[in-house]
């Protein structure tokens, strides 16, 4: 049979919930999610094949007018996803939409829409009434140039068979791009660092979660006994370093048994984690710092 497969980006605001149908589309939770909008920084390749169809999805990080160097790394992450696609999935928040809203985001890429084939996923129809779910599918189809509008609920899996078949329509006639037992190209190091920062988007509020980068600086496997994994768990300020580590080490201590559970569930097998606080001052707005390590872990698309 001849072979279908492309690439489909999955971009939209921050919390549309993103990440959470690429994990359900692969039935594994590769890319973090968390009730915080920003909480994807980097894209993340999920793969899905079957039979004679593979779907490269690509999570990207939410939409947003860049206040900080970091967030325009994320953004060039949307730009860059979307150049090398054959279909874009946007997501959007039914509980949230709004025609003039939309109608700013969708403007941001109107370009890269012309060009590629355009699908509307329409999330969260479980949170409303059929009958709104019908005004905003009238809205969008007479409004903007859309060639599929899907309603789904990501987090309940409904209408999501009916979002694959209808992106398999669409596939170019293609060979497969990675090995068929392949989920994903980001590797162990970059999983890992972020299920740390999901523990930490998890456990702070306000402005900690933003302020924090992962690096893994060792992850070394051992032939006899637990895998070392050791991270350092960077902030920007002085001050957020006491709050990390909590009184008596509190919470960091908590943040390491969290952390370190996950990771033995996503790795299945057992980790010693060892976590170190460091402060890098405002690395969220340091080109030099940024170039060397947004990418750190290799989440290149191929
Ligand atoms: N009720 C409901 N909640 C959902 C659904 N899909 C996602 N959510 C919730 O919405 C929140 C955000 O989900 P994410 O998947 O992290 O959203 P995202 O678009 O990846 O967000 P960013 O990475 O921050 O851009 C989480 O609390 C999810 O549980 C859905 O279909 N129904
Ligand atoms: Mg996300």
């Amino acid at each position: 049979m001849q072979k279908l497969s492309g690439f489909v980006p999955i971009i939209g605001a921050p919390n549309a919930g993103k990440s959470t149908l690429l994990n359900f589309i692969l039935g594994q939770n590769i890319s973090i999610v968390t009730p915080k909008p920003q909480t994807t920084r980097n894209r993340i390749t999920g793969i899905y094949t079957k039979d004679n169809v593979q779907i490269v999805f690509v999570d990207t990080p939410g939409i947003l007018d860049p206040k900080y160097k970091l967030q325009q790394f994320m953004s060039r992450e949307i730009e860059s996803s979307v150049n090398e696609s054959d279909i874009i999935l946007l997501v959007v928040d039914i509980t949230k939409y709004e025609r003039q809203s939309f109608e700013n985001l969708y403007n941001k890429y109107k370009k890269d829409f012309a060009s590629h084939k355009l699908f509307c996923v329409l999330n969260k129809i479980d949170t409303i009434r059929k009958e709104d779910v019908f005004l905003v599918i009238k809205d969008l189809s007479e409004n903007f140039k859309i060639d599929e509008i899907i309603p789904v609920s990501a987090a309940k899996g409904f209408n999501v068979d009916e979002l694959l078949r209808t992106i398999i329509k669409y596939l170019p006639e293609n060979e497969f791009f990675f090995e068929s037992d392949v989920l994903t190209s980001q590797p162990e190091k970059f999983f890992v660092s972020e299920i740390i920062r999901q523990n930490i988007l998890k456990q702070f509020n306000d402005e900690i979660p933003f302020s924090v980068y992962i690096d893994i600086e060792e992850f070394k496997e051992r032939e006899s006994g637990k895998d070392y994994i050791s991270a350092s768990v960077i902030v920007e300020r002085e001050s957020q370093k006491a709050i990390i580590i909590g009184e008596s080490g509190a919470k960091i201590k908590k943040l390491g048994e969290y952390s370190r559970r996950a990771i033995e569930d996503f790795l299945g097998r057992p980790v010693y984690l060892e976590l170190f606080v460091k402060m890098k001052k405002d690395w969220k707005n340091d080109e030099d710092f940024l170039k060397k390590n947004f990418n750190k872990f290799g989440t290149s698309v191929t």
